[in-house]
């Protein structure tokens, strides 16, 4: 049964070798996990001279004598790097061909219908797509693709609103493929059609911004199981953010440091951000918390509100909150909001 390993939008240039890393990361992970074909659903370079200048690393390190089959189409980001004579080696096939080519598992129960990147899902193009040549097995459409469902607002960040090749679940259940590998949206997604059909975006294997935060990931389709996700030990942003309650500190310190060992691991670049208040001093409460978060950063913008704490206005405030049947988070609210004003008009020599 043919499996395969679905990544995109590496988005290669020379000024991020992690992405290089992150490259071959996954294709070992292929080399060792039962996958008969790699498949890279376009932008694998960031721009067209990029690729003039990794084209031959790949050629010679990455994609010659493999396993498996390494399968790709071109993307927004570098569909004008296709256009001369390119060879990427033995192992890939690069699908450039219009408006569509076929690739076909060697076992010949998986088909796969690579898409090169275009702007628009025109009508020609959909009608050559239905009325492609039948197949008998599982078919794969490989495609770059803005899809409009509840996560396409914030996707490609750096691409404002203009939407690329947009297309509907409505519009893909209808040519009727098994599965769809798709990339251009930077985190991960699976979406399952009311069809059967199974969609998905592998996101980035390394993060290309701070917005693209959590451990990255590789879609794996399996015939028997579906499209499932493996993780990635690969470059990537972990941020969190925390609000300190003063007499708190303690759990929050807690909080901090369980996030750092779970976040904060060797390939990720952890970050931490807290504010509120503490009634800690604030130079110890900064070693603690360093010393918590590492080995994350950490932006600090607590500040300590001891002498705020007890003065016999704010004490009559924190008797009143207790009267009230607010629940915890709006008590944690509103005393973080006076504790703001008391500060303020501390610092003014107000009160
Ligand atoms: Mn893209």
């Amino acid at each position: 049964m043919t499996r395969v390993l679905h990544t995109a939008d590496v988005h290669l240039t020379p000024d991020a070798p992690e992405r290089q890393e992150a490259l071959k990361t996954l294709l070992r992970r292929a080399g060792t996990n039962d996958i008969d074909v790699v498949t890279i659903g376009g932008d694998l370079f960031d721009n067209p001279e990029d690729m003039e200048q990794l084209r031959t690393d790949l050629r010679n390190d990455l994609f010659s004598e493999r396993s498996f089959e390494i399968v790709l189409i071109p993307g927004n980001h570098d569909v004008e790097a296709y256009r001369g004579d390119v060879f990427f080696g033995d192992a890939c096939t690069v699908f450039t061909e219009e408006p569509f080519g076929h690739w076909t598992a060697p076992d010949g129960d998986m088909r796969i219908t690579g898409l090169p990147y275009r702007e628009q899902p025109d009508d020609e193009l959909l009608l050559s797509l239905q009325d492609r040549e039948q197949f008998e097995g599982t078919e794969v459409l490989l495609l770059h693709c803005s899809l409009n469902a509840p996560f396409d607002d914030y996707e490609t960040g750096e691409e404002g609103t203009r939407r690329y090749f947009p297309v509907t679940e409505k519009l893909l259940a209808e040519l009727g493929f098994d599965y769809y590998l798709a990339g251009h949206y930077h985190s991960p997604h699976k979406v399952s059609f009311s069809t059967g059909a199974e969609f998905t975006y592998s996101g980035t294997p390394a993060s290309t911004s701070t917005s693209e935060t959590g451990q990255r990931r590789v879609s794996i389709l399996d015939p028997t199981d579906g499209i499932g996700f493996e993780t990635l030990e690969t470059h990537h942003y972990a941020s969190r953010r925390f609000t300190a309650v003063p007499g708190d500190e303690l759990s929050l310190l807690d909080d901090v440091r369980e996030w750092s060992e779970q976040h904060a691991i060797e390939c990720a670049d952890a970050s931490i951000h807290v504010d509120g208040f503490v009634e800690m001093g604030e130079e110890e409460f900064h070693e603690e918390l360093t010393a918590a978060a590492e080995p994350a950063t950490v932006t600090n913008e607590t500040r300590s509100v001891d002498h705020v704490l007890s003065h016999p206005l704010f004490r009559s405030f924190e008797d009143e909150i207790e009267k009230t049947d607010w629940d915890d988070e709006t008590r944690e609210n509103v005393t973080n909001r006076t504790l703001e004003v008391f500060s303020q008009l501390s610092a003014r020599g107000e009160i």
